[in-house]
C-alpha cells in the first residue's frame, strides 16, 4: 500500500530517483546525514540522480521502511540494530552495554573496522541487503519519571526499548521491566504513564520532547546509539560501476561529517533541554553503581549468543577486536 504511494522513477528521461527513508524526523542526526547525502550525490552526478528523503512517519516505522527497501519500493534506509536485530540477530552485538570505550573518536574507528564490516556485510547480504555504513549518533541517556542512582533503582522500572529482543535482555539484567515500542509511540506512552522511562541520545530526547514527560535525565555512557545505512543487494547490483563508486565514496565521506554533526547536535540540544525545563534533574550515574551495572550486564552477552547462535560469537569477537584495535590506534596517535 505504501509502495503504491511512491512516485515512479523515470529512467527513460535519464534521471534516476533514489528514495531514502530515515527513522527520525526532520532536524535529526539521520536527517542531517540524508540531506548531506542528497546534496553530495546530486552535485557529483550533476543532477542526473535525484535523492528524495522520507523522514520518520512518512513511510512508516523502522521495520516498515526496512521492508520497503527489501521490496524495492525505496532504495535506501537507515536501519538501526535496535529494530533490525529482529531480522539480523548478529547486528545486536552493537546494542550491548559497556562494549565500547568512553571515547567517541575511538568508538567511531571501531565501528568502521574492515573485519567487522565484512562480517556484518555478509549477514546483511544473506537477507538481501547491502550494508553501506555503520554510524554512531552519540551517547544514549535515560529519561525517567523516578530517580535512577543505583542498580536497585532499575527494579521494576518500565523502560521503553526499541524492538530488538536483545534490549529486553539488557534491561531485564538490571531488574527492569523493558517494554518494546516503536519510536512514534514513546511520548504518548510516557504521558499516559504506561512506561516510566526511555533511552535515547540527547538530540532525540529534545526533538521528540521526551524531557517534557519525564523528570530525570541520567547519563551512564553505557552505550552509543548506533545505526546502519542500507540499500538492497538488488539495487546495488543494478547500479553502473560509476554510480556504485559514487555511492560507496559518498557514504565513506559522510562518516567524519556525521560524527561532527552528532556531537554538535547532542551538545546544543542539551542546552535547549536545560533552558526549556530548568527543573529537570540532570545527573551522572555514580561510578561505583556503574560498575555494578557493568557486572550485571555480563549475562546479556550470553543471551546475545543464544539469540545469534550461528555467527554471534564471530561478530562479538570481531567487535571486541575492533574496539581493541581502535583503542591502540587512538592511544598511539595521542602519544
Ligand atoms: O528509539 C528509537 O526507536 C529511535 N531512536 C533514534 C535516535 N533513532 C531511530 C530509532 O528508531
Amino acid at each position: 500500500m505504501l509502495a503504491g504511494c511512491l512516485p515512479a522513477s523515470s529512467p527513460e528521461s535519464g534521471q534516476n530517483i533514489w528514495r531514502f527513508a530515515i527513522e527520525e524526523p526532520a532536524g535529526s542526526v539521520q536527517d542531517a546525514y540524508a540531506q548531506e547525502f542528497r546534496r553530495r550525490i546530486e552535485a557529483q552526478s550533476n543532477g542526473r540522480i535525484e535523492v528524495r528523503v522520507y523522514p520518520y512517519g512518512t513511510l512508516g516505522t523502522s521495520d516498515q521502511t526496512t521492508e520497503l527497501v527489501a521490496m524495492g519500493a525505496i532504495d535506501l534506509a537507515t536501519a538501526s540494530p535496535g529494530h533490525l536485530g529482529k531480522l539480523i540477530p548478529e547486528v545486536q552485538a552493537l546494542l550491548l552495554h559497556f562494549i565500547f570505550t568512553g571515547d567517541e573518536a575511538t568508538n567511531s574507528i571501531a565501528l568502521n573496522d574492515d573485519e567487522l564490516l565484512a562480517l556484518l556485510s555478509a549477514l546483511y547480504e544473506e537477507k538481501g541487503f547491502r550494508l553501506l555504513s555503520i554510524l554512531s549518533e552519540g551517547w544514549m541517556a535515560w529519561t525517567t519519571k523516578r530517580p535512577l542512582r543505583t542498580l536497585e533503582d532499575f527494579q521494576g522500572l518500565k523502560m521503553r526499548v526499541m524492538t530488538s529482543p536483545l534490549l529486553l535482555a539488557a534491561y531485564a539484567a538490571y531488574g527492569a521491566a523493558p517494554t518494546p515500542l516503536p519510536y512514534g509511540e514513546v511520548y504518548g506512552a510516557l504521558q499516559l504513564n504506561m512506561i516510566d522511562a526511555q533511552v535515547n541520545p540527547l538530540f532525540a530526547i529534545e526533538e521528540m520532547s521526551f524531557y517534557e514527560v519525564t523528570d530525570y535525565l541520567v547519563f551512564a555512557h553505557q552505550a552509543p546509539f548506533v545505526t546502519t545505512v542500507t540499500t538492497s543487494s538488488k539495487f546495488y547490483a543494478q547500479l553502473t560501476p560509476a554510480d556504485r563508486a559514487l555511492l560507496d565514496d559518498t557514504v565513506a565521506g559522510l562518516v567524519p561529517y556525521i560524527d561532527q554533526v552528532q556531537r554538535q547536535y547532542n551538545a546544543e540540544r542539551l542546552d535547549v533541554i536545560r533552558e526549556r525545563k530548568p527543573g529537570l534533574n540532570i545527573s551522572t550515574f555514580p561510578d561505583a553503581e556503574r560498575e555494578r551495572l557493568r557486572e550485571a550486564s555480563r549475562v546479556t552477552r550470553d543471551r546475545f549468543l543464544e539469540l545469534a547462535p550461528r555467527k554471534g560469537e564471530a561478530v562479538l569477537q570481531a567487535l571486541e577486536a575492533a574496539v581493541t584495535r581502535a583503542r591502540a590506534a587512538t592511544t598511539t596517535r595521542s602519544e
